[in-house]
């Protein structure tokens, strides 16, 4: 039987999340001492452990068959692959920033200035969209320290929280693209394997859904219980259920994790009481 290859970042950020991902999907994985392959035990996928540099390029030639990357990496190595879910962790920020102490005011600030960048195609596409003409330096790692160290006058780089750019006496003035990790693969998959990874697809749906939404049971006095449904979402329609006491029913419905705290407020507003919120582990519609 066909396996599908998938190729997850080897160390770093993303290798956490990426391991959680397959195992909230019930893909039970050994992973050996060496680190450089292995074979799921429940599930036909060969695991292959890599940089994250090297996901696209291994996707174009089709060493593997799908990966785990941040959007940021696959947009600068423009390889010819699809990206088929976006996955809601590794998120981050490539964004533009200067020296505290230089004055900017907009985007016309950067004509002639040194930028120095590990992102150097993202941000000459971007310079060009803008007509900006600066001059783009690439560098590996460390961007943070360029224009302290007289190497360039600001930088493009990823940011999430912030505080590596603080630490560095930077400020961040534009952002370029918003990133997180992504599930990619090759264009031509055959048959077999693009079953697999509709499979596999589909059990991120669910997960990724679960993930989104919270479980809440509610107990509501009856004389409240049709004002209190008509206001609660639910995938098709709450579940209410008789209480010992008669006077009150308990409900059970789905709430969106973004939606989720007006919705709590308003329900306490409308006479719920002894809210109860529980995680959901797969939703599957
Ligand atoms: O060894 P390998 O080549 O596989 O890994 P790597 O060192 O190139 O990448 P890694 O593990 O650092 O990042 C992998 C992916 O995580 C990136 O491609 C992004 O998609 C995502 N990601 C999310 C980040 C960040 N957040 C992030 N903050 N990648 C890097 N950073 C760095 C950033 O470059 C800067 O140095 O963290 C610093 C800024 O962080 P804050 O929190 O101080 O703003
Ligand atoms: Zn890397």
């Amino acid at each position: 039987m066909d396996k599908l290859k998938i190729a997850i970042q080897k160390s770093g950020r993303l290798y956490d999340d990426s391991i959680k991902l397959l195992k909230d999907c019930s893909i039970e994985i050994n992973i050996g001492i060496d680190k450089l392959k292995t074979t799921a035990l429940n599930f036909p996928l060969e695991v292959l452990f890599l940089r994250d540099d090297d996901i696209p390029q291994y996707l174009e030639d089709g060493v593997a068959d799908i990966g785990i990357v941040g959007k940021n990496v696959l947009l600068e190595k423009r390889k010819k692959v699809k990206i088929k879910e976006t996955l809601g962790f590794g998120k981050c920020r490539l964004s533009i920033a200067v020296p505290k102490s230089l004055s900017y005011k907009r985007l016309n600030d950067l004509n002639g200035k040194r930028i120095a960048t590990s992102y150097p195609f993202l941000i000459k596409e971007f310079f060009i969209k803008k007509s900006i003409n600066a001059d783009i330096h690439e560098i590996s790692g460390a961007v943070e320290i360029a224009p302290g160290i007289g190497l360039a006058d600001c930088i493009c780089d990823l940011v999430s929280s912030g505080s590596t750019l603080f630490m560095n006496g930077l400020k961040e003035v534009e952002t370029i693209l918003q990133s997180e990790a992504v599930l990619a693969s090759n264009i031509n998959l055959i048959y077999s394997k693009n079953i697999i990874m509709d499979k596999l697809l589909f059990r991120i749906r669910a997960v990724k859904k679960a993930k989104n939404n919270k479980y809440i049971l509610l107990n509501v006095p009856n004389d409240r219980l049709e004002k209190i449904i008509s206001y609660l979402p639910g995938i098709k329609s709450p579940v209410i259920l008789p209480l010992a006491n008669s006077e009150c029913s308990s409900v059970h419905s789905v709430v969106n994790e973004n939606d989720f705290w007006g919705i709590v407020e308003n329900l306490k507003s409308l006479g719920a009481q002894d809210i109860l919120v529980l995680p959901i582990e797969k939703i599957i519609l």
